[in-house]
């Protein structure tokens, strides 16, 4: 290909500084095992990238269900310029996964497109509790910090283009 793509975008992988950025980040109490290690990568992420403490709003919601709503809250009612949800869902006997798993997408992606804002989907929905622990502080990492990651580079972009 020999299309010259050198000013259509930032460097491939950069990380742009988080200083003047305000995140709020909505975690869900269900499986708080999983979920406190995903809000400790993703806030150490944040702070690591240059964000300040009091630009970062974390709230509680009951369960990975719940996150939709308090995204939508953390959108009408705060100054936040991307909003982090995170989550764990881990497949039980009945269709309950399904359900949460197909609501939250939905409903995350919903608030994404009605608020002009970058909502990111911090959410492990597993087949079992090894499995999140392997993506919570484990042998794959921590999806925290990879929600952290693709926070601030959305934030990055809009202030880009707006
Ligand atoms: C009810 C339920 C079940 C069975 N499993 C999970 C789960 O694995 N992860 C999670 O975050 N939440 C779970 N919940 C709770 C729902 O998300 C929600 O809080 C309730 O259905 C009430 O709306």
């Amino acid at each position: 290909m020999a299309t010259n793509l050198q000013n259509l975008s930032t460097e491939k992988g950069e990380i742009p500084s988080a200083k003047n950025m305000k995140f709020g980040i909505v975690v869900a109490e269900w499986n708080d095992n999983i979920t406190d290690k995903l809000l400790e990568g993703c806030y150490n992420t944040l702070i690591k990238h240059g964000a300040v403490e009091k630009h970062i709003i974390v709230k509680r919601v009951p369960g990975t269900f719940e996150l939709t709503i308090g995204a939508q809250f953390m959108a009408e009612y705060t100054e936040v310029d991307a909003i982090i949800a995170l989550g764990c869902v881990i497949q039980g006997e009945t269709r309950h996964f399904d359900f949460i798993c197909q609501g939250v997408t939905q409903g995350i992606t919903q608030v994404n497109t009605s608020y002009n804002i970058p909502v990111i989907f911090g959410v492990l929905t597993t087949d079992n509790l090894q499995q999140a622990q392997d993506r919570a502080g484990g042998k794959h990492g921590n999806k925290g910090d990879e929600a952290a990651l693709t926070a601030i580079k959305m934030v990055a972009l809009q202030n880009d283009m707006e």
